[in-house]
């Protein structure tokens, strides 16, 4: 019997189906990410053709230097999502403040939050690189969003979700109904349903960190980390380090094969004691998927889904994955660090 093809569309269409009082403004805002999505790809699998490569010249708000291909994501995410009248503001990790509506269009009941292209440093050396989106309902009463619509909770998120742009390009979304991926057909132009409900598997296989900064981490994640390799007085199950440097591939890896990523809190650089990752458009949205495929995430210390960003741009440690592997990082943190 041959597999049923469900495109993103239409599993979107049937997850409405599951909310009588939907309007179609949330079914809509959802397809015109996936549409986004696939303006993308298609740039980042031309991009070693296209010269798109080397640097544009400019800096992005984290001081760093903005590849081509961000710039073009950036742009497509906001054009996308600025005039449908289906939010009424956007935070970019590429812009240094909120994203407001145009003048003399419609604002809508939601808020968009993105990292249009996480890792983009890959781009040259051929590693998979992501996108990464979380959707909120509007807390402010109406007329252009504001910054604390943008500054909720990652508890608060109604959907969330990435896309990962390697070998094939996926995208992985939930609306708190589990978690699904879909293939992109190139030929075709669509998403098809490939991973649906994704869990995360009972036995891990890997952990994801960068070893090279292990000097800069605290007592509590030096010990862990040992754990985590069979050295500790109760060895974890054998589990292999692999280590990407782009999280969203690092993230996939671990959501399908189980295993926990962490970016943990270090002294190296004064300027990010809390470590490298974005809690708003980062670290929150995976957080959601994380537990809606049956996983968790942390700072170290409490869910990240519970943390109330205090700026848009602010930055966390972030432990992700397996449950109990998560939860374990909080144990040695507990034990070790004051
Ligand atoms: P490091 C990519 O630059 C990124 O922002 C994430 O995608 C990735 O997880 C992390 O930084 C890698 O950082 O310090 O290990 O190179």
């Amino acid at each position: 019997m041959a597999e049923e093809i469900i495109t993103i569309e239409r599993h979107i269409l049937e997850m409405q189906r599951g909310h009588p009082t939907a309007t179609g403004v949330f079914t809509n805002l959802l397809y015109d990410i996936a549409l986004a999505a696939k303006v993308i790809a298609r740039e980042t699998t031309r991009a070693g053709l296209v010269e798109i490569l080397g640097l544009a010249g400019k800096m992005n708000v984290q001081g760093e230097a903005q590849m081509k291909l961000d710039v073009f994501a950036n742009q497509v995410m906001i054009r996308m999502n600025s005039y449908t009248g289906r939010l009424c503001v956007m935070a970019s990790e590429e812009e240094p403040e909120i994203i407001t509506i145009p003048e003399g269009y419609p604002t809508g009941p939601y808020v968009l939050v993105f990292d249009p292209l996480d890792g983009s440093s890959n781009i040259d050396v051929n590693v998979s690189i992501g996108t990464i989106f979380g959707i909120y309902r509007r807390v402010s009463a109406g007329g252009p969003g504001t910054v604390e619509d943008c500054l909720q909770p990652g508890n608060r998120l109604v959907a969330a979700g990435y896309v990962i742009y390697g070998a094939s390009t996926m995208m992985v979304y939930s609306t708190g109904q589990g978690v699904h991926g879909f293939t992109l057909d190139p030929g075709v132009g669509e998403f098809l349903l490939s991973h649906p409900n994704i869990r995360i598997p009972e036995r891990p296989k890997y952990f994801s960190t960068n070893l090279g900064y292990q000097r800069y981490w605290s007592p509590g994640v030096v010990e862990y980390t040992r754990w985590l390799q069979g050295m500790g007085d109760e060895p974890v199950s054998s589990l292999s380090l692999r280590y990407i440097g782009s999280l969203v591939a690092d993230f996939h890896r671990n959501l399908l094969d189980g295993g926990v990523f962490y970016y943990p809190a270090d002294t190296r650089d004064p300027k990010t004691p809390h470590g490298k990752l974005r809690l708003l458009y980062e670290a929150a949205p995976l957080a959601f998927i994380a537990r809606n495929a049956g996983g968790y995430a942390s700072d170290g210390r409490q869910p990240i889904e519970d943390i109330v960003p205090t700026s848009l741009h602010q930055r966390t440690p972030l432990f992700i994955g397996s449950r109990d592997l998560v939860e374990k990082a909080e144990v040695f943190i507990g034990r070790y660090d004051q």
